[in-house]
Formats: C-alpha cells, sequence, structure tokens
C-alpha cells in the first residue's frame, strides 16, 4: 500500500499468481476486457518468444474513495517458470493481496503445490509474515475433463477455509468473483491501517 497524499491517492497491489500455464494471463484479459475503459489503463504484457509470460502482465483501474482517497488497484500476474524466481519476487514486493490461480487438472496437482511452496518462500524472504495478507483461491479450467474436486485442491494445497473461487478464465466465468473478493478483503484492511 501506498500513500500519495498530495494527489489523495492510494495504490494498492494485487497479484495473480499461480504455476505456470494454470490462467492468469487469461484472467486479468478477462478482467481487463470488463473494466470500465475510463478507469482503468492498458494491459501491459511482457512475453517471450514462446509466447510465455516472461516479465508479467499488468494492469490498473480505479474505484470510488476510501476515507477521501481515491484507491488505485494495480494487478500484476507473476511468471509461473521457476526459472523467473526474481521476476517473482520483484513483483510480489509490496504485495496487498492475493489471488492464487490453481489449475484444477489433477495431472497439475504438483504444479499447484510447487507454486504454494514458492509463494510462501517469497513471501518469507520479503518479510510478511504467514496470513498477515489476504488470499483468496480460484480454482480454474474447471470446464476440462479429469479435473479435482475444489475441496482435495484446497487441500493439498493447505487453503482450507480462504475463499474460494471456481473459474473458466477463456470464458470469464468466476474470474471477476474472485477479484470482487479479493479487493473487498484489500480495501477492508486498508481502511484499517488509514482510520
Ligand atoms: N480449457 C481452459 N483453458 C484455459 C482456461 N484458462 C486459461 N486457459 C488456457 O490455458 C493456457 C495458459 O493460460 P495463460 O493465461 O497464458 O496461463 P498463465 O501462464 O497462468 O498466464 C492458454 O492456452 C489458455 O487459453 C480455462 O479456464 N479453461
Ligand atoms: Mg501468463
Amino acid at each position: 500500500m501506498f500513500i500519495n497524499w498530495r494527489l489523495r491517492e492510494i495504490n494498492l497491489k494485487i497479484v495473480y499468481y499461480g504455476p505456470s500455464l494454470s490462467g492468469k494471463t487469461t484472467s486479468l484479459q478477462y478482467i481487463h476486457s470488463r473494466t470500465n475503459p475510463e478507469r482503468r489503463g492498458e494491459l501491459v504484457s511482457l512475453k517471450t518468444r514462446e509466447d510465455r509470460t516472461l516479465y508479467f502482465d499488468y494492469m490498473q483501474f480505479e474505484m470510488g474513495a476510501i476515507s477521501g482517497l481515491k484507491p488505485r488497484f494495480n494487478i500484476y500476474t507473476v511468471p509461473g517458470q521457476v526459472y523467473y524466481r526474481g521476476t517473482r519476487k520483484l513483483v510480489l514486493k509490496g504485495v496487498d493481496g492475493l489471488v492464487f490461480v490453481a489449475d484444477s487438472q489433477i495431472r497439475r496437482l504438483h504444479e499447484n503445490v510447487e507454486a504454494i511452496k514458492d509463494l510462501y518462500e517469497d513471501l518469507v524472504e520479503l518479510g510478511f509474515s504467514p496470513g498477515e495478507l489476504p488470499i483468496v483461491l480460484q480454482c480454474n479450467k474447471r470446464d476440462l475433463p479429469e479435473i479435482m474436486p475444489v475441496q482435495s485442491i484446497k487441500e493439498q494445497l493447505g487453503l482450507n477455509g480462504i475463499p474460494t473461487f471456481e473459474s473458466v478464465a477463456l470464458e470469464g466465468i468466476g474470474v471477476l468473483d474472485g477479484l470482487k473478493s479479493i479487493v473487498n478483503s484489500v480495501v477492508t484492511k486498508a481502511r484499517g491501517n488509514i482510520n
């Protein structure tokens, strides 16, 4: 969270985290397509030749005031591939809320588990304590065959008790529900910090 008192703006950062190819970029593209053009910035994607996310995707949107301050949400996705660890940590710096995008396919369980481990390691290294950050789980690719029950995904990831949303990011199903949930948590927390 960063407050610019001169502009009366509060900058909040939400990061879409998860294994490679789980649907983070697709989710952000959908969010961008559904955000009022007058209240959003460009969707910026820096990609490799193979069209996988190299650095990150990024967009910004604004909302009604919190305690007289105008919230600006900065939304990022992280590159899932292990060798982009450095970039992931940079993107996570100063994060206010997380959406963990899991790939629901049974054969991707290992990647989901590795990603959640990486996430906790990154957060500890950045000085966050466990449970400090609002997080929601987005179980994506619910349209595919051979997917895990949501409850099993939560158990395997140790994410019982956090808000969970089923999604088909390609069709936009469930994406905005997850976003609204994390935005609400982040705004509630920011209010507590300002007042
Ligand atoms: N069937 C299906 N495919 C999806 C869904 N969401 C994303 N994809 C596809 O999965 C691939 C990886 O998605 P992408 O958003 O680039 O993943 P990222 O690496 O997490 O950013 C792409 O081919 C997407 O079209 C979904 O809900 N269902
Ligand atoms: Mg991506």
